[in-house]
């Protein structure tokens, strides 16, 4: 540490604020000139994107710094994020909102001769998650970031985020590698000096330590470097600044290198290839288990480092070992980071030498963890063979956690053979697997799901047994949000200024229910055309987007019919194709005097299909056959149109998502956990076509279910139906059949390439319930359409879902983790 009188000269020469446009001009100039070293002939748009964000990051990292400063003095408890994703999407226009500076950069960057909204389209997205869980994560760390909690993210950072969607001549999926560092990355920092080992493979030895007591400890194996790379999250409104911390995989120089690879060189080459692959990729899967050894690794490796640097960060502050869980939080984003628990209690006791019940007291009293899913192919599970080759100490602990908890339930419940085989962390098959969710249940203090229904079914279908070992107050609901900053503010800027104008201030913006005053608006005329103006030039946007980027014209007169997620079988995009070729149909059987009266519609379809999963990309060839039909029959004209969008990503979504007048979230009941894309339709300001499932519920509960348009099965039906179709098989829909015939008669092509997909609703029933739903689906379509002919009513419907929507907010949801779960207080800025 520095003398106080050089402490003093260091704080007088601090950079000082960019406090007019020519100090702004004069910086960005400053990073062209010596951060990119371009001279001023030569200075295209990609260099002044860069230039700019690498102002703009220099004011983060002032807030950074002082966020930084203020926690070390007051060290207040921590919370940890770990998640294995973070959907970030892009960054400039966001840190300009939150640093209140966007308009004095426009005009900075305008007076040196570009556009902002040119430089704003330059930047590639952070794109380090598959779906709905990145994007969670990356919406609670804003939240966090704006209510100033001391919260931290900590993931890995891939060289490649999830692939680059391309629609190929034939209408089939192909995937390109989303190398998203080429132009270098401004909003990261690397920490050179913020490094950790991390061990696998190598075998358990007993060791004497130096109070001369013996203990199991982890010897031998390959060891490889993490670095540090630390992305600032700014709040808004606020001087707070957040930080997701992201670990690289370097290979490790200096370890046993001659003893382990015996002077075998090339080995020894390839395991530093090795190293420098385990970060290379995200795995491209939503909602599914791929359980391969690199990705146990990556998990390993992430959590591995995570915890040696809270621990680090913990040890500064000098407290004993039973404070830990007063001083932090740790909040598990699914299975991915399950590792951690037996990671702590390994170190704790082996590396800290505490006593294995006082170790997993602390265990017990940091770890929650939030369950995202009731798929079983998504819940993780690991081979015991796998995990002793790699992590042959966590396995041994593993097992010891399972035999002291079995042994507390046994005593609990003396005899119950079956409930100890139901808790079991180790399922007996062969070979035997590990299944982490359990391993979570019993090293958590707290487990959440994500909806209400979601969470009811957390109870009831995937941990009943577990109820009864703890009681039903370990297990609670937290619905997920969105943040409105993102998702309204950021991507609907002429929405947000009427919302301004009218509630008279901008505190709707982190206080969300605010929303519920334009209630009073909702039967006001001259606001209603307001509201719906705003709905067609956001459409327009859309519109022109398709145009240029896909040469089709599609009218913004038209209804906007919307469903952008992954493409999954549960998710139903196909129940949605099926009903556009059932209104083909319906169309093509029409006169003159018939078609008059239909509303015309654009369904649009957008997202990605996992690269393995063969019916989900057979699913967007149909898409995309049933398009070119469509599209190309000109009696058709704008009646119908169908647009698959490629490459769905979150800055496409900025675009798509207030331009919906319909948007789609059809998920067989009791299969969507919540859903977030639901939330930022209906926030800004359009109507879901929805079942009754996941977040759905609570969104019709606040806005009100005259303003929803709901149908299917319910949750708790499926079961029985899905076992009626085992033993009585599936009798199609009529209307349903009507339109496998017309794929069959090749009216979209050669049919037999669709065989695989249409023997999904037959072949050993019908799992998703397409066909029991189908009737309910056409019916509540043709309800919307006669709505949608009401453009009062619509603009009414309209404006309630907006403002309905203030529970949603992730800032709401992020004080409900840290009031229920992690018992945190914001730390003030100012
Ligand atoms: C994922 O995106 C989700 C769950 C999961 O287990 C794994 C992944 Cl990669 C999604 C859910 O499918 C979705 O319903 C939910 O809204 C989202 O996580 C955030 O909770």
């Amino acid at each position: 540490p520095l003398e106080e009188t050089l402490l003093e000269r260091w704080k007088s020469l601090a950079p000082h604020d960019l406090a007019s446009t020519t100090d702004i001009e004069k910086s960005i100039v400053y990073h062209t000139t010596y951060t990119l070293c371009r001279h001023r002939y030569n200075v295209d748009k990609t260099a002044m994107y860069s230039a700019t964000s690498h102002s703009v990051r220099d004011l983060l990292l002032k807030e950074w710094n002082t966020t930084q400063e203020r926690l070390h003095v007051t060290n207040p408890k921590r919370c940890y994020y770990l998640s294995m994703e973070f959907l970030l999407g892009r960054a400039l226009d966001n840190a300009l909102y939150c640093l209140s500076t966007k308009k004095e950069y426009a005009e900075s960057v305008k007076a040196l001769g570009f556009s902002m909204e040119d430089l704003l389209e330059e930047e590639r997205d952070a794109a380090l998650g598959n779906g709905g869980l990145g994007r969670l994560a990356a919406c609670y760390v804003d939240s966090s970031a704006t209510l100033e909690y001391p919260v931290w993210g900590y993931g890995l950072r891939f060289k490649y985020g999830i692939f680059k969607q391309i629609i190929n001549n034939e209408g089939y999926q192909d995937e390109t590698p989303d190398y998203w560092l080429s132009h270098g990355n401004p909003w990261e920092l690397r920490r050179d000096d913020i490094k950790y080992d991390v061990q696998f493979y190598g075998y358990v030895a007993t060791k004497m330590n130096d109070a001369g007591e013996s203990r199991l400890s982890w010897e031998g194996g390959e060891k490889m470097y993490a670095v540090a790379y630390d992305m600032p999250i700014p709040g808004y409104d606020t001087k707070n600044c957040g930080n997701i911390r992201l670990w690289e995989s370097q290979p490790h120089n200096l370890f046993d290198f001659g003893a382990f690879n015996n002077g075998d060189y090339d080995k020894a080459v390839n395991d530093q290839k090795r190293a420098n692959n385990l970060t290379a990729v995200l795995y491209p899967n939503d909602n599914h288990d791929s359980g391969k050894e690199l990705r146990l690794k990556q998990e390993y490796f992430w959590v591995s480092a995570s915890l040696q640097d809270i621990i680090r960060r913990f040890k500064r502050s000098k407290r004993p070992w039973k404070e830990f869980s007063d001083q932090v939080a740790l909040q598990l984003n699914d299975t991915h980071p399950i590792m951690a628990i037996a990671e702590l209690q390994r170190l704790l006791v082996d590396v800290e030498g505490l006593a294995w019940d006082s170790a997993w007291d602390i265990v017990t009293k940091t770890f929650a963890f939030t369950n995202h899913t009731v798929l079983p192919e998504a819940l993780e599970r690991w081979s015991v063979p796998l995990m002793e080759h790699l992590l042959p100490r966590h396995m041994q602990i593993i097992y010891d956690i399972n035999l002291f908890f079995l042994q507390k339930v046994e005593k609990q419940f003396p005899g119950d053979r079956d409930l100890l085989n139901q808790v079991s962390i180790i399922e007996e098959s062969q070979p035997q697997q590990v299944r982490m969710a359990y391993l979570a249940v019993v090293g958590s203090h707290k487990v959440n799901g994500v909806a209400a229904l979601h969470s009811e079914l957390v109870k009831k279908d995937l941990f009943p047994a577990f109820i009864k070992c703890f009681g039903p107050e370990k297990f609670i609901n937290i619905t997920n949000g969105i943040t409105p900053r993102r998702w309204l503010y950021q991507a609907n800027p002429a929405l947000r200024d009427i919302i301004t104008e009218t509630l008279g201030s901008e505190k709707w913006v982190t206080h969300l229910d605010e929303l519920a005053q334009l209630k009073k608006f909702a039967d006001d005329k001259a606001f209603q055309k307001k509201w719906m103006d705003v709905k067609y030039r956001n459409k327009q946007r859309l519109a022109k987007w398709i145009s240029t980027n896909m040469g089709i014209d599609v009218s913004p007169d038209s209804l906007f019919d919307i469903q952008v997620k992954r493409i999954h079988e549960y998710k139903r995009q196909f129940l949605n194709i099926l009903g556009v070729i059932h209104r083909y149909r319906e169309l093509c059987e029409m006169n003159d005097s018939e078609r008059s009266k239909v509303t015309p519609r654009v369904v649009i379809f957008g997202g990605k299909a996992a690269p393995g999963y063969f019916v989900a990309k057979l699913v967007i060839k149909l898409i995309n056959s049933v398009a070119k039909v469509v599209n190309n029959d000109e009696s058709i004209g704008d009646l119908l149109k169908v647009v698959f969008i490629p490459d769905y990503k979150v800055s496409l979504a900025e675009i798509i998502t207030p331009a919906s007048d319909i948007s789609q979230h059809i998920s067989t009941a009791g299969t969507e956990a919540s859903g977030t894309s639901n939330m930022k339709f209906v926030l800004n300001g359009g109507l879901i076509l929805g079942t009754v499932d996941g977040a759905n519920i609570e969104i019709r509960d606040e806005i009100g279910e005259e303003n929803i348009f709901m149908f299917g099965t319910l949750a708790d039906k499926v079961p029985d139906i899905r076992h009626n179709q085992k033993f009585y098989g599936v009798l199609l829909d009529a209307n349903l059949q009507a339109v496998i015939d017309l794929i069959e008669s090749g009216a979209f092509g050669d049919a037999s390439i669709f065989n695989p997909l249409i023997d999904t609703l037959t072949y050993g029933g019908d799992y998703y319930l397409i066909s029991e739903d189908f009737d309910g689906y056409l019916k509540k379509q043709t309800e919307v359409d006669d709505t949608f002919r009401d453009k009062t009513l619509w603009a009414k419907k309209s404006i309630m879902c907006t403002a309905g929507m203030g529970f949603f907010s992730s800032d709401r949801a992020v004080r409900e983790y840290a009031d229920k779960i992690w018992n945190l207080k914001p730390i003030p800025s100012e």
